[in-house]
């Protein structure tokens, strides 16, 4: 807590560390009520700068100085200063050794940054700058070191003693307390520093690299997770060899192992040979765990797993630098999921969520470059910009560059700057070696926040047979960011002729044509691209496969929509051509919401779908995707001021007359396919998952109708299913169904089938914070006060708080201002224990710009009372300094 505002950190301000640390020795002492650490640091005076001795100034927060010597010297205090973030001191020699003990509270830390207790084990978590709650240090990305760590603590509650690296001594204490010494080889920053103590089961396995190195694989989990280990490990064991395959890189120690904690702020983490997992994203069983958390796990212990290099073997240099190893790693982590199950999907899911929050983000009061230039806290850095928006840029240069000059340019850069700390103007530079191509204007994509806009239209010829494309592109302002430069643009387009069927593509200056599709460069503010020999009236296929992160507009009938969807050759289009489609339906639905009962309903919507259904051979995956009508956060983001009231009532008309509407062929393909997951045993594989994804969605919509028969069915299926997808999925739909007797029936026996697992329990809490049936704001306090709700674990928070101010769109958004006010309470409680979440809590109510004026109003009275609630963390007070106008 802080009584003064935080700094701005500003990266034109960036200086070389004025020392450097070569070796790292730790040593931890666990009580069950307070930990020792001493810490001894070989340093030097940094051999690239001047050969004068400035102060050494160490960060350091909320530790309790014990001991402190130089050169084996003890200071006494008037040879050092202490404030609540530093230690300084006057080094006399250029190369010296630091000696300190610090004593530290681990069992009082609800900030879980730093080192902490979860469920009765001691775990750490460091990055950004969670290492300076340890000892004091250089606490900065920069400084790289060795590390070796012994840990010491009483053997029978932590009989497992983890750290970087491999082990290489242990012993026994006489007082029932043992020790082991662990030594990680490669210099490291200290975020990626990483201790584990307690009483942990191991899961093992092994893994043979490409030059024949075996290493063991371990996941240490408690003894209950045991059988939710499999699919974790299965996922790393594909990691592994992918990334050799695709990126030529071989894992680097003898051990890899990672550990599930049940308390944990974010997804994972790549601590060097020792990922530190929240449990949620990587324990799973069918039976617990639903398809998408199975996906999802598969990603993250890839990410995690990938950052070995992209993160771990060549690091950042600072902290502005994030997106250089998150945005490259998270489309590394994206290809690879796309190779593991189907290519198109992952496509769709990745742009849905990008433009649904990411997009959001960028028009909103937090919005920042994928290289910021400022920050005060760091923790509110880990952006969808910085992750998502980085991933797209990384996109677009490989598609830019291909597939093979871009591996080459990957390979150059992982070699040329193995073991360092560098920026992401050194990733670019590697791939203009390998390509002889001048990025400059590219990177603009790193220093200019906001979403580019391309407004395209066309004009045919048919005298000259040519056909012209003319593409302006813009970019609104952003906070602190005006007139923004144009960016470089790959527009990735195709011409169907009245087939379907893609035609040659020769632009007026070249010599012969392509066929199928191309990428066209925009790199003006507006440019005009004329094709020629362009035998009838094309229909454009544009911006395929979402190849740049930007909002287009083409002004498509919708009956071209209808035809893209049915026609288009790219999956992603087709797709994105039903959303706009959809899109349309209900914007017009949301203008009559409020005049009409019956808003009329444009019919090509529910015609088209009921011709996808009929279509045989089209994959299960696809359908489903196509039957999903935009998400009500995606129609938000549509409007410049948007009613979210009146965009959850359209969008709910318009998936009750489809229901109506396709009833019978809907009913018809569930029995099909619940027929099929009933007769086979679950499996994670993508087939499986696209069977009872579109399973789930039909149920979603059959239950619309209110029919008894499909109650039944729902109920059926509740009850009897071997998996969580199947079971969660219909308790879903009876929880926000008029069904409530049987609705409170299924909660009931879900909860005691499950009471004893935190993890399922999270989506039973969520799948009722979520629901948009009135009444919500009661339901969340109810769900509050139940035993296994706890406001210091931050799955429970994000299942609850995080599920209703995210998707209970009615009663979050209740006119009364209910619902904001009950988000702006559970923030003020959460920053006194845990500043990272409050901050990422409040997000929902920093979009006010979006929203109509009332709710403006309503949502801007809560942050103001947020802001005078007493003392707020930097976090908070960063992102309401910023959104508050
Ligand atoms: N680097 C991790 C995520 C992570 C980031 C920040 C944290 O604390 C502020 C914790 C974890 C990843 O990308 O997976
Ligand atoms: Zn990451």
């Amino acid at each position: 807590m802080r009584t003064e505002q935080p700094k701005m950190i500003v990266l034109s301000e960036y200086r070389l560390p004025d020392y450097l640390i070569e070796e790292t020795h730790l040593t931890f002492e666990l009580h069950e009520s307070y930990a020792l650490v001493h810490a001894r640091l070989v340093m030097q005076r940094n051999p690239g700068l001047d050969d004068t001795l400035p102060p050494l100034r160490l960060d350091g927060q909320q530790l309790e100085l014990v001991d402190l010597a130089l050169d084996g010297q003890q200071l006494s205090a008037v040879e050092y200063t202490l404030t609540a973030n530093s230690l300084e001191l006057q080094p006399q020699r250029a190369a010296f050794e630091l000696t300190s003990t610090v004593r530290i509270e681990p069992q009082n830390n609800t900030a879980l940054e730093g080192l902490y207790k979860s469920s009765g084990m001691f775990c750490t978590q460091c990055e950004a700058e969670g290492f300076r709650k340890i000892t004091y240090y250089l606490d900065r990305p920069d400084v790289m070191s060795r590390f070796t760590t012994t840990i010491h603590a009483e053997k029978h509650s932590y009989p497992v003693l983890l750290s970087n690296g491999n082990p290489v001594a242990s012993g026994e204490e006489e007082n029932g307390r043992h020790w082991v010494t662990w030594e990680d080889p490669f210099k490291k920053p200290a975020y990626l520093f990483a201790i584990v103590a307690g009483d942990l089961w191991c899961v093992e396995d092994t893994f043979t690299t490409m030059s024949g190195r075996e290493v063991a694989l371990r996941m240490y989990v408690e003894p209950e997770n045991l059988d939710k280990c499999q699919h974790g490990m299965d996922s790393l064991k594909k990691s592994m060899r992918w990334d050799e395959e695709k990126y030529g890189r071989e894992y680097d120690l003898d051990i890899f192992m990672i550990v599930a904690v049940n308390d944990f702020n974010m997804g994972a983490m790549e601590n060097k040979g020792l990922n530190i997992f929240n449990s949620s994203c990587v324990l799973a069983k069918a039976e617990t765990a639903t398809d998408a958390a199975h996906q999802r796990i598969e990603s993250i212990v890839a990410h995690e797993y990938f950052h070995n290099w992209s993160g771990n073997r060549v690091t950042c240099r600072d902290w502005f630098q994030l997106s250089l190893k998150e945005g490259f790693t998270v489309f590394r982590d994206s290809q690879f999921s796309a190779d593991m199950n189907s290519a198109v999907v992952k496509r769709i899911e990745d742009v849905a969520y990008l433009r649904t929050h990411q997009f959001a983000e960028d028009a909103g009061p937090m919005a920042h470059p994928v290289r910021p230039e400022a920050y005060m806290e760091i923790s509110n850095f880990y952006t969808l910009t910085i992750y998502e928006k980085g991933a797209e840029v990384v996109r677009m240069l490989h598609t830019l560059l291909g597939e093979e000059l871009f591996r080459k340019g990957s390979d150059l850069y992982f070699e040329r700057h193995d073991g360092q700390a560098v920026t992401c103007d050194d990733f670019i530079a590697a791939l203009e070696t390998v390509s002889g191509s001048d990025l400059t204007q590219f990177k603009r994509w790193y220093s200019q926040a906001g979403t580019p806009r391309l407004a395209i239209t066309d004009s045919y010829d048919a005298a000259s047979q040519t056909y012209q494309l003319t593409v302006k592109q813009s970019c609104p302002d952003t906070p602190g960011q005006s007139n923004k430069q144009p960016f470089v643009i790959p527009l990735s387009m195709a011409l169907l002729n009245a087939q379907g069927a893609a035609m040659p593509l020769q632009l007026a200056n070249e010599s012969a044509a392509l066929t199928g599709e191309r990428v066209l460069a925009v790199t003006e503010a507006e440019q005009t691209f004329t094709f020629i020999h362009v035998a009838e009236q094309p229909l454009p296929s544009l911006l395929r496969g979402f190849s740049a992160p930007v909002i287009m507009d083409y002004d498509y009938s919708r009956d071209a929509l209808v035809f893209l969807l049915q026609h288009d050759t790219d999956g992603f289009n087709r797709w994105e051509a039903g959303q706009q489609l959809a899109l349309q339906v209900i914007e017009e639905v949301v203008a009559q919401i409020y005049e009409t009962d019956e808003p009329m309903l444009d019919t090509r919507l529910a015609e088209v779908f009921t011709a996808l259904l009929a279509q045989d051979d089209l994959d299960p995956a696809m359908l489903a995707e196509f039957l999903a009508l935009p998400s009500t956060g995606y129609i938000i983001e549509q409007y410049e001021h948007a009613d979210p009231l009146a965009i959850h009532l359209a969008r709910e008309y318009v998936s009750n007359q489809l229901a109506f509407a396709l009833k019978a062929p809907m009913l018809e393909r569930y029995q099909a396919l619940r027929k099929v997951s009933l007769e086979t045993a679950y499996v994670a594989q993508a087939e499986d998952f696209a069977r009872r994804r579109l399973q789930n969605m039909l149920l979603a919509y059959l239950m619309r109708t209110e029919d008894l028969e499909v109650m039944d069915a729902c109920l059926d299926q509740f009850g009897v299913a071997d998996n969580m997808t199947e079971r969660l999925a219909a308790l879903a739909c009876l929880v926000n169904s008029p069904f409530v007797d049987e609705a409170q029936k299924a909660l009931e026996s879900f909860a005691e089938r499950f009471a004893d697992d935190p993890l399922v329990m999270d989506q039973w809490f969520s799948v009722q914070a979520a629901s948009l049936l009135p009444g919500g704001l009661e339901r969340v306090q109810h769900l509050l006060h139940h035993p296994d709700f706890s406001i210091k674990n931050p799955n429970k928070v994000r299942a609850v708080v995080g599920a209703f101010s995210t998707q209970s769109t009615p009663n979050f958004h209740a006119l009364d201002g209910s619902g904001y006010a009950f988000l702006a309470d559970k923030v003020i409680e959460l920053d006194r224990l845990n500043p990272q979440m409050a901050a990422r809590m409040l997000s929902p109510l920093t979009r006010w710009q979006r929203f109509d004026l009332h709710q403006q109003e309503l949502m801007q009275a809560q942050l103001k009372r947020i802001k005078n609630s007493g003392e707020l963390s930097a976090d908070l007070f960063e992102v309401l300094d910023k959104s508050l106008p």
